[in-house]
């Protein structure tokens, strides 16, 4: 090869530096978790989703990519349109883990399709959409937040509970504090919303939160039935 030939290698070799995986434009995951009995005890309505009443446990919100700052990206790419053919064999398991509450009554679609073009798509240089839904059932799993609740005497049982006991309770089960996001039912009485933990720029190891989000719980908040 003569030296123009290198030349134009070398050239190719340098820019493939940049265009082959991007760095992560984030700096790590708030991974959220909803209680539906909170969802739908405020002044808004909450509709089930057609497969019926989700199981009493906590549903997935979303993975959202975030910076220590604490703002985040949204709607990063609009060309990577939600495409539910690529997430046919996690549909199941969406619909248990990952269920819609929001009216009118609907498969869950429109909630995943939500999640992914506002947040998965600010994540694509680490994971695609069927990574983004898997990763995030993996963290569920891993998590098991209301067995953490309930094995420390936490129960959804419309009694009102510290918020130190069950931040240390998720503390002492995942090994990381949470973030806790309160909202108000009809009654004006702060109730347990969201469950905030923060997950490494690889979508599937908790860490420490950078920053905690603000989540507007008093001293001691209700866990409401569903
Ligand atoms: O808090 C209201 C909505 O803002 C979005 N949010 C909030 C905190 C955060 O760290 N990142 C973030 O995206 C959420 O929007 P959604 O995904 O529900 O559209 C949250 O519900």
């Amino acid at each position: 090869m003569g030296a123009k030939g290198w030349f134009i290698l070398k050239l190719l070799m340098f820019q493939g530096l940049f265009v082959s995986r991007p760095q992560e434009d984030f700096d790590f995951f708030y991974f959220v978790l909803q209680w539906p009995g909170a969802y739908c005890d405020t002044k808004r309505a909450c509709c089930y989703p057609t497969s019926g009443k989700p199981a009493a446990d906590f549903g997935i919100h979303g993975l959202w990519p975030n910076y220590n700052g604490g703002s985040w990206p949204s709607n990063c790419d609009p060309d990577s349109q939600f495409d539910r053919s690529q997430i046919s064999d996690l549909v199941s398991s969406l619909k248990k883990n990952w269920p819609t509450l929001s009216c009118p009554s609907n498969e869950g679609f429109k909630f995943w399709e939500h999640e992914w073009e506002k947040h998965g798509t600010c994540s694509e240089s680490v994971m695609d959409q069927h990574e983004y839904f898997e990763n995030a059932l993996k963290l569920k799993e891993k998590a098991n937040l209301l067995q953490i609740l309930t094995n420390s005497g936490i129960n959804p049982d419309d009694g009102f509970y510290s918020l130190k006991k069950i931040t240390n309770a998720i503390k002492n089960g995942i090994g990381f504090t949470p973030g806790i996001e309160c909202n108000k039912d009809p009654e004006r009485n702060d109730q347990l919303h969201q469950i905030y933990i923060c997950v490494d720029t690889s979508g599937t190891e908790f860490i420490e939160c950078p920053v905690l989000p603000r989540g507007r719980c008093p001293s001691q908040l209700q866990f409401s039935k569903f």
